[in-house]
Parts: structure tokens; sequence; C-alpha cells
């Protein structure tokens, strides 16, 4: 049973008990160090949207009475929650709420559609989901609705908002006679994989390494009490989340501003209006940015640092960041399945420009090797493997992902291929995996080319990157007709009908009359891809 319960323990007992000693893990929970901070400053900012600006006191009332309700609807301990929030002040007290009574948050992007949804609700066994009535011109609530109808388990539709008939978030204001304990070392929440083969997978965090992740991320990105953290991206990616994001500015006293999307010219109008002094953005938007600031009127002046991550950022544009923006770049190379590398802020500009960054801690194991398995010399590109105090040793039930992704010693082989420099910095050169990072986005392309296959007029499909200026890589879809060829633009909206993220959806669909096949059958899908990219780039 892909829900079945979650693990007890991730790390095996003398790793955990290493970390702990060396006081990599503190024993936090989410729910204390959230008490923690309401208690020291109370009356201090803690998160804005458009619309609302809570103190820390009132995040954890707003949380106290998200658990009280939560628990009022026979949710128990351990149960999941899936959360699908855009970036607004809710999402603190819904998480917030959740861990409060010992609930499980999965998390699902802003952008995902129905047959994601339900594929999250199947692999977690999640009892509920919180969404919000609206965003950007879409109605999550319905979409929550469809789900539930395909999903025995999922019951209760919990929406912030006009709750139309669904159990309204709002509406919470209960505080329970009672919080669980929880065990800090019990997994908190289940983030979600950039599916590299196949489906997304559920990544298994605790409070212990988690909390470690974004605490340790401060001092690395200059974070104080006075910070103020731009969440640009969505919530709910584990870069803005956690590196150091929304989680690590609140752990150190500083504040939130949640933007509406990552668009210049909004989050110009933040910066200004907030004085915010940090945010992460990918390649793409940061290439936005440099190209509008020049033309701005917004006095954007009090921004400090900006992070780069989530696909590789051209030196080239990197050198730009520090003279056209007026701030101090940190590359970030980072995975939600744990290890983070972080240029560090007073590293030489060459570092700054030239890598993405080092680990964020001395306990972070870092193996490159060749395709045989042997260590490689600094300065040769190699197979990064990792382990360490909060990075994963299997995902939430994928017994045959795991054999393939995990050593049997516990390394996670990150899929990346990358060069280690002097003083342990990594460059990233490109990655073993066939998927694809479009704008930050990891697309798996087999699940692009089941979807494609569904298709009554597709005989086979293969979906390969594509190098794209703007977004770093493209979808590019391969398509052998069945019959009479169906028109680019059919096949895009079959695939937005079949529920899917725009994001999956192909940027560009090429019709081939047949694959290669060698004398012996088949080639192989990733030889396959290869070669279709191959030709296709020489004839650009
Ligand atoms: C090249 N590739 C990068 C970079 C991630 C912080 C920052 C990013 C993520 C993230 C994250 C890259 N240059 N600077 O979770 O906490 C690619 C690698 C990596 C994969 C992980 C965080 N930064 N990548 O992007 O889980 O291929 O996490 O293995 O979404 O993104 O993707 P994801």
């Amino acid at each position: 049973d892909p829900a079945q319960s979650l693990p007890r323990q991730i790390w095996p007992e003398e790793f955990a008990a290493r970390y702990r000693a060396e006081g990599y893990w503190k024993g936090e929970t989410f729910g204390s160090f959230l008490r923690a901070r309401a208690a020291a400053h109370p009356e201090r900012l803690a998160v804005s949207d458009g619309v609302n600006r809570w103190s820390y006191a009132e995040v954890l009332a707003r949380s106290e009475a998200a658990a009280g309700g939560y628990m009022a609807l026979g949710l128990k301990p351990g149960d999941r929650v899936l959360v699908q929030l855009p970036n607004v002040a809710t999402f603190l007290p819904a998480v917030f709420g959740l861990f409060l009574a010992g609930l499980i948050p999965v998390y699902v992007l802003p952008a995902h559609r129905r047959t994601e949804l339900e594929h999250f609700a199947r692999r977690s066994g999640a009892k509920a989901v919180v969404t919000l009535d609206q965003f950007d011109g879409f109605a999550y609530p319905a979409m929550a609705a469809e789900v539930r109808d395909l999903v025995p388990d999922l019951q209760h539709i919990i929406v912030a908002g006009e709750a139309g008939g669904h159990i309204s978030f709002d509406s919470f204001g209960q505080k329970p006679e009672a919080f669980p304990e929880i065990d800090p070392s019990s997994v908190a929440f289940l983030q979600i994989s950039g599916g590299s083969t196949g489906l997304s997978k559920l990544i298994p965090r605790t409070h212990d390494d988690y909390i470690y992740s974004f605490a340790a991320s401060g001092p690395i990105c200059g974070l104080s009490e006075h910070s103020v953290y731009l969440c640009a991206l969505p919530a709910a990616h584990n870069f803005p989340m956690s590196s150091p994001g929304i989680f690590g500015t609140l752990y150190a006293g500083g504040r939130v501003v949640m933007a509406p999307n990552p668009a210049a010219e909004t989050c110009f109008k933040l910066i200004e209006a907030e004085r915010v002094t940090i945010t992460g953005l990918v390649p793409p938007l940061a290439l936005l940015w440099m190209e509008a600031a020049p033309k701005t009127r917004h006095d954007i002046s009090s921004l400090e640092v900006l992070q780069v991550g989530g696909a590789k950022f051209v030196a080239e544009a990197a050198a730009r960041v520090r003279p056209v923006l007026g701030c101090t770049l940190q590359q970030v190379f980072g995975m939600a399945e744990g290890l983070v590398n972080y240029t560090r802020l007073e590293d030489p500009e060459e570092i700054i420009v030239q890598t993405q960054g080092r680990p964020i801690s001395p306990a972070d194991e870092v193996l490159i090797l060749d395709d045989e398995g042997n260590p490689v010399e600094d300065g040769t590109p190699g197979h990064l493997l990792t382990r360490g105090p909060y990075t994963i040793r299997a995902y939430h039930n994928e017994p045959a992902a795991n054999a393939r992704s995990f050593t049997p010693d516990g390394f996670y082989r990150t899929g990346d291929i990358v060069k280690r420099l002097e003083g342990g910095y990594l460059s990233v050169q490109g990655r073993a995996g066939d998927h694809i990072n479009r704008a930050g986005e990891k697309i798996s392309a087999e699940e692009v080319e089941e979807h494609l296959l569904a298709h009554p007029a597709v005989f086979d499909a293969a979906v390969v990157s594509i190098p794209d200026e703007f977004l770093g890589e493209r979808i590019c879809a391969f398509i052998v007709p069945r019959g009479e060829k169906p028109k680019g633009a059919e096949v895009k909206a079959f695939m937005r009908k079949r529920g899917l993220a725009e994001f999956k959806v192909p940027d560009q669909v090429v019709f081939v009359p047949e694959f290669e096949t060698t004398a012996v059958g088949k080639v192989s899908r990733k030889v396959l891809r290869a070669r279709l990219r191959e030709e296709f780039m020489k004839k650009e």
C-alpha cells in the first residue's frame, strides 16, 4: 500500500546519535520554535501579503486555532494533509496548525492540476486538503472536489477564503484543549521530488533535519531579526521554503513578505514598500529582473542579497547581478532531498560568479564518482552523491526508486554531474538523468511521454530537453503520428485536458515519420532521446 504509515526512523541509529551529539539536531519541532519566537517577540511582524499583516503572536494564535479546527474534524497525528496554497500569509497558520496537531503537510504546487493532485493524494494517503478559494483566476476547491470523488481516503476539503459549502479554514477559532506531543525525530512533512524518472516521489523530512537545514542557512545567508525575506517563488518549493526561505527567516526572527507572483514590477514595488533585504529566484527570473531594474521607478536599494538557484546560472549573467541590481549574488545549488550548497556572501566575486557554492554543513559528505563508481580527481566532472544530517535515506514507499537512488550505505545519488573546486566549492556541469529543468521546474520526460501516448493520433513519443536561452531548457516532444498527424496546438490542449500542470506541456512539438531502430530492435529510450536532441540541434 503506497499510503502506508510513515517511517519511524530514517537515519540509522549511529548516524542519528552522532548528528545529535555534534549539535546538528537540537530536538526542536516546528511548533516549539514558533512558540519560542512568539514568546520572545510577540508584537514583531512575522508575515504580510497584500491583505494581511500578522505579528508572531498572531501567527501562533491562528496556528493554534487551525490545529483545533483540524483536530475537531477527527484528523489524528500522523495523518497526511495536502496543502495547495499560493503565496499568502495564510500559508503559515495553515502549515504550523498542521505541525502543532501532529499532522503531516504534503506540499503541492499551486501550478499542479487534477492528475498531480490525485497522484499526491493516493501516494500519501491524505485524508484532507487545505487550499484557497481561488487564485490567479483558478478555482482550487472545484479541483479538490473532483479528486475527492476519485480517492476514497480523501475526505475533507478545507478552504481559506470563500468556503462555498466546504469546510471554512477562516472559521477555525477554537484552540484545542491539549496539543499532541511531537517527537522531533519524526517525519514533519512530505516534500515532493522533482520527478527525475516517472512521477514525483514523496520526500519525508523530519523536524530535526529540516530545522537544522534552515537554521544553519540563516548565518550563511546573513539573516538576522532585521531581515525581510521576499517569498517570490512558490512557497511550496524547497528553495523559498528553507534555503533559508520563509522558515529560515522566521527562525532568525525576521519578517516574511509574500509576493503574489515573481514578476519584476510586482516584486520591485514590494521591495520598496517593505524594505526587503533578501530574496531568491530561478535564473530566468533573475534575467528578467536585471532587464527591468534600470527602467524601474521603484527604489530597490534595500535589497542586500539576491539568491539564484534551482538551475544553472551562467557566469556571464551572474557577473551582472552586482553592477545592475546593486546587491550581493548568492548562488544556491540545492535539492528537496537534502543537500544545499551556497556561495558565501563574503566570498571573492570570482567564486560567487563561477561556482554553485559549497555545502551547508561540515557533516555533509560529498562523493564525486566516475561511471564505474570510483572517486574522480578534483576538477574532473563526476556523479555527485551525498549523505548527511539533512539528506534523506529513502523516498516514502518507493522500493524500486530507492534501490536506484540510494547506495547501500545510504548515499543519495543526486543525478547531477559536478566538479569539485578548491575549498570544496562545486560547479554544476550537467546531469545524468533524462529530466528537463525548465526554469527550475523539474519535469520527467517519461511522465510527459506517457501522457502523449494516450492521444489516439500518437503512435510513439520521445520527450527531450532543448537548451533555451531564457528558460535554460525547454520541453520538446518528438511524435510519430498514427495516421493523420494532429496539430501541435491540439496535442498541447490534450495535455492540459488531462489535468497536468502547465509547465509540463511541451513548448514545442516536432513530428517525425519514425524513430530510429537498430537491426537488433529498438534502441533504448535514453539513446533515442539523445540522438533526437542531437539531430534537432544540428538543424537549428
Ligand atoms: C544547477 N542546477 C541546480 C543550481 C538546483 C535550494 C535551491 C534549489 C533547490 C532545488 C532546492 C541548481 N545549478 N544552482 O531544493 O533548497 C538542480 C539540480 C538538483 C535539482 C534539485 C533548494 N540548483 N539545481 O532546485 O528539488 O539538478 O530543488 O539536483 O527542485 O535542481 O531540484 P529541486
